[in-house]
């Protein structure tokens, strides 16, 4: 381990470019999907919005958040100001809204974690999920957008990571392993540990959200940012190397925490992230840009945190030593 934590990246690495690039470009989605997206969210906003005069529908995830591959579901939040009504309530009521509205396959979880309503739409062919005044979610996938923008290469990396968590199944929440949201903030993470991205929430704000009477506040002027990371002339192959190479060798998983929120790695001590609580073990700590209290690892348990780390051990070999690593680290498991 400790020879391969200083390793020199392979010789070759850039030739594998262009190939990694066509399948990010094969992953996302079409300008034709894009505006049957739009075209679900006006027709559901009309619906709603009929109902319910002051509410707005809002779109979270990935379909938002830039970093979404083409066929996704859509994530929606709608943010209504309706205290005599409980979200509960609030969810059963849409549920009869989407029916009257002739919307299909509508199922309301009212028992979930985020309780939602679930719906097809006929006209687009389009799947999407509503939870309630989850607006955290909505200012979380702004940030992430925002980083999305600064650099070309941040896209194409995460696309990739998905990618590859999503073939070798370790984007599995309820399996122990990591979500897309969390392995997007490892990229950035990562990114700005290289200096191709900034810490927007570092930097003199000029974007505030009020979101349950705390105040979410970063730097979100990004075309003033464009340039910030082109000193650092690393391709995306190269990236993608140095990513795997990280979380497979480079990593403190005991000490630290990674925290996009402040630019670096924090200590678990800090946090006091040192020792299970409840259910949160604390064994990759990946700390929520806006929830400082949440840790996006705390899904992983002692057996999954194996498989995640031999998953990162196996891409980073791959990328280095692989003739055709654009194929092999993509093999289904
Ligand atoms: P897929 O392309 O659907 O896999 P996604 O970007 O939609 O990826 P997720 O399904 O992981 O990502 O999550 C959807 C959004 O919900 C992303 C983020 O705005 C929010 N979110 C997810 N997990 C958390 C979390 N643990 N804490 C706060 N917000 C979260
Ligand atoms: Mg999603």
């Amino acid at each position: 381990r400790y020879d391969r934590r200083n390793r020199p990246c392979r010789y070759d690495i850039d030739l594998f470019t262009p190939r990694f690039m066509s399948i990010f470009e094969s992953l996302v989605p079409s300008d034709e999907e894009i505006s049957k997206q739009k075209q679900l969210l006006t027709t559901l906003s009309r619906l709603i919005n009929k109902e319910w005069p002051n509410s707005k529908l809002y779109v979270y995830g990935s379909c938002a958040n830039s970093f979404g591959f083409s066929n996704s579901d859509i994530d929606l939040c709608l943010s209504i100001d309706n205290t005599e009504m409980s979200k509960v309530d609030i969810i059963l009521k849409l549920a009869d809204i989407l029916h009257a509205g002739n919307l299909q396959n509508i199922q309301a979880l009212t028992r979930a974690r985020v309780p939602i309503v679930k719906l097809m739409d006929p006209n687009t062919g389009l799947s999407c999920d509503i939870c309630v005044n989850n607006l955290l979610a909505v200012v979380n996938t702004k940030l992430l957008r925002d980083y999305s923008q600064i650099d070309k290469r941040v896209r194409p990396l995460a696309f990739l990571v998905k990618h590859w968590a999503k073939s070798r199944c370790v984007n599995e929440t309820y399996q122990g392993t990591l979500s897309s949201y969390a392995y997007v903030i490892m990229c950035i993470h990562f990114l700005q540990s290289q200096r191709i991205l900034p810490c927007l929430q570092g930097m003199e704000p000029t974007y505030y959200a009020t979101v349950d009477n705390n105040v979410y506040a970063f730097f979100d002027q990004v075309d003033k940012l464009s340039g910030f990371g082109a000193q650092r002339k690393d391709t995306v192959s190269r990236l993608l190397w140095a990513f795997f190479h990280y979380w497979a060798y480079k990593h403190n998983y005991t000490k630290d925490v990674i925290s996009i929120r402040t630019g670096r790695t924090i200590s678990k001590n800090m946090k006091d992230w040192t020792r299970r609580v409840g259910n949160d073990r604390h064994l990759i700590c990946i700390e929520d840009p806006f929830e400082t209290s949440h840790d996006l690892g705390r899904v992983v348990d002692s057996r999954s945190i194996w498989t995640l780390r031999e998953e990162f051990e196996r891409a980073a070999e791959i990328m280095q030593y692989d003739p055709i690593p654009n194929v092999t680290l993509f093999e289904p498991h």
